[in-house]
């Protein structure tokens, strides 16, 4: 093979290596404007990750792990300010004001190109461009979700090829369709001067993660880091996606997909919206600890719903990987994560490293390293009285990997929806489980849904805020309009086939400040109750917000010190504390004026009556 063709290097202002003329004129034009040492089209071969990985080790952004234990796996740490997505500079420039909504930051778009072309105006220089065709979902589906990435970080190219389908198959495809793609701009914004020398990970203090919904598309700057830098994940799959699922009549939303099995061998697939760091990699992953029952995975992080020729409800993953957060997935609450993880052919950023050249989070094993070297490459020891790995560590991984994955996941028309799940992490007020009354009810659940802030985004932590749908940083659009569509679905979508609604929270507390709930792998005896709603078989008691377990309906069966009046605990309906819970759905909604669904507000209105308040 020639030089030229196995590494493909080409100056793409003169020529592109793809018959797609919007392709390779798009690439020419922002060669032009970064004005890149080279142009790289990536094919997402073993040979050319094996290649970018050995310079990512040479200059200083990896380190290659001990190969035993983690077989072609590295470490990345990031500059200790681009740690996590950064909501406050993340924008929906839409041509109107108004379609952005009171979720998302907004700018004029031909002003905010402006600003844009001036930050990325040289710069790549002294980088390497890369150019990677990628697809969202399978390449077979009836029409593939098509996006190229344009990056300047090799960091970037190894995590996509983890995270989404990409490369040569998906670029030919695309050419022989003449397809539309999202053109998806990222840059960390660092150019280098002749002779200078290139940091571990090169950022820019400023940052912009912008979007473009009615051209569809995605201008990054300044961030290295997971959803802000990867994307085909939160700005195509989610943001851009959720625009496009508004103009077409389908739902992209930030859910988990399992399949569960009883031991009578019927299988429901279950979809639940968690917010950030909230437990949807956890509950995909899921080890029932109930005898008989059998999970499989089929997505951890988003979902892609479209409505069946029999009116119901199709998910699809449109993902490839793992980006999951690390601190608290160990061996005894993730061993499946676990196995997946030590297959190899992971990235981790920001976790630690241990003396023998492998690496450790919190919660990772019961015993705790007695030394480590730290996310900031500082030594820790227990002693040190801070976290080893940030806690925002990731692992990519490819889901491939996963033992329980479904045959399911690489279906093109995805499965079908049996219940929905919204759930957050709220120390008081909302129940373990509670079954919407219906549909509309449900979508209320949904819109009032509330969280706890994580690490995942910067900013305070632990604050309670609504996060509708966990997709408060992730609507594309009008947040009312959003609700509305949801409204809408349900026209779509058969009586029968319709999916059953719960709202969960695996994070409620007791008196004494522990969890009301064991959690993780007992998670499955809280789906097995679900699955027996659906199936019409499990006892329920009425309250005002909707139907919750009775203390015998749950399944504790080898639970140790847990019994019946803990799960009435769990799932109380407190009056004070809903009176304020209603205060604060009040206020949320007043920000909704006009385009809050009238459906909505007279759920608010029943709930009141319900509560007597
Ligand atoms: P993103 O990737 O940010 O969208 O997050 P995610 O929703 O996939 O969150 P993930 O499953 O990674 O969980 C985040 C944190 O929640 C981890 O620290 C988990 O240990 C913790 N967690 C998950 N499930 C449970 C649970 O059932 N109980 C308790 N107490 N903690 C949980
Ligand atoms: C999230 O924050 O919801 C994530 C991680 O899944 S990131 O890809 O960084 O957005
Ligand atoms: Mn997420």
């Amino acid at each position: 093979m020639s030089e030229s063709s196995t590494k493909q290097v080409d100056d793409a202002r003169t020529t592109a290596p793809t018959s797609h003329a919007a392709l390779s004129a798009w690439v020419a034009e922002v060669a032009e404007m970064t004005n890149p040492a080279e142009v790289y089209w990536v094919d997402g071969s073993q040979e050319e990750n094996d290649r970018l990985t050995a310079e990512l080790v040479q200059t200083g952004t990896f380190r290659r792990l001990n190969d035993e234990r983690f077989p072609n796996s590295f470490a990345a740490f990031s500059d200790p300010a681009d740690v996590a997505r950064v909501e406050e500079r993340t924008f929906i420039c839409s041509q109107e004001e108004r379609d952005s909504g009171f979720t998302n930051n907004w700018m004029d778009p031909e002003q905010m190109k402006g600003i844009l072309t001036e930050r990325f105006t040289g710069s790549m220089a002294g980088r390497t461009m890369y150019v990677i065709p990628f697809v969202m979902g399978p390449l077979d589906a009836e029409e593939p979700q098509y996006g190229v990435e344009i990056t300047d970080s090799a960091y970037v190219v190894v995590s996509m090829r983890i995270m989404a389908r990409i490369g040569t198959d998906v670029l030919r495809k695309m050419e022989a369709e003449n397809a539309f793609f999202v053109p998806a701009l990222h840059s960390v914004g660092a150019p280098l001067a002749p002779g200078q020398d290139d940091v571990a990970w090169p950022c820019n203090p400023e940052k912009w993660i912008v979007h473009f919904p009615e051209e569809r598309s995605i201008w990054s700057f300044g961030s290295g880091y997971g959803g802000n830098a990867l994307l085909g994940k939160k700005c195509y799959a989610l943001r851009i996606a959720s625009v496009i699922a508004r103009d077409e009549g389908w739902l992209a939303e930030h859910m988990l997909i399992l399949r569960l099995t009883s031991p009578e061998g019927r299988s429901y697939n279950i979809a639940g919206a968690f917010p950030s760091a909230c437990g949807k990699t956890n509950l995909a992953l899921l080890d029932p600890t109930i005898d008989g029952w059998k999970a499989e995975t089929l997505g951890d992080d988003i979902n892609w719903m479209r409505i069946g020729k029999d009116g119901e409800l199709r998910g699809v993953n449109p993902e490839y990987g793992l980006f999951g957060v690390a601190p608290g997935t160990g061996w005894s609450t993730n061993p499946n994560a676990m196995r997946a993880i030590a297959k190899g052919n992971s990235v981790f950023t920001n976790v630690a490293l241990t003396d023998d050249g492998g690496v450790w989070w919190e919660g990772m094993t019961d015993e705790v390293p007695e030394h480590l070297t730290d996310w900031q490459g500082n030594d820790w020891t227990p002693e040190s009285g801070r976290p080893a790995a940030h806690p925002n560590s990731r692992f990519c991984t490819p889901i491939s990997q996963i033992d329980m994955l479904s045959d399911e996941y690489y279906s093109p028309d995805g499965v079908e929806i049996h219940a929905i799940l919204f759930g957050g992490r709220r120390k008081t007020t909302i129940p373990l489980v509670t079954e919407a009354r219906s549909w509309a009810n449900g979508v209320f659940m949904g819109s009032t849904l509330s969280s706890e802030t994580t690490a995942a985004a910067s900013g305070a932590v632990g604050v309670v805020r609504r996060d509708p749908m966990a997709m408060l940083p992730f609507i594309g659009y009008n947040a009312g309009d959003y609700l509305n569509h949801w409204d809408k679905i349900s026209g779509l979508l058969s009586a029968e086939r319709r999916p059953k609604i719960f709202l969960v929270n695996w994070f409620r507390r007791t008196q004494d400040g522990g969890f009301a709930w064991p959690g993780f792998g007992d998670n499955s005896r809280v789906l097995k109750w679900v699955v027996e709603r659906i199936e019409g078989t499990a006892d329920a008691n009425e309250t005002p917000i909707g139907f919750v377990p009775t203390g015998d309906s749950i399944d504790l069966t080898g639970l140790a010190d847990y019994n019946a009046a803990d799960v009435e605990a769990a799932v109380n309906v407190d009056k004070d504390e809903w009176a304020a819970e209603i205060d604060g759905i009040e206020q949320w909604y007043a920000n909704f004026g006009e385009a809050l669904p009238a459906s909505l507000r007279a759920e608010l209105d029943g709930l009141k009556e319900r509560l007597g308040a």
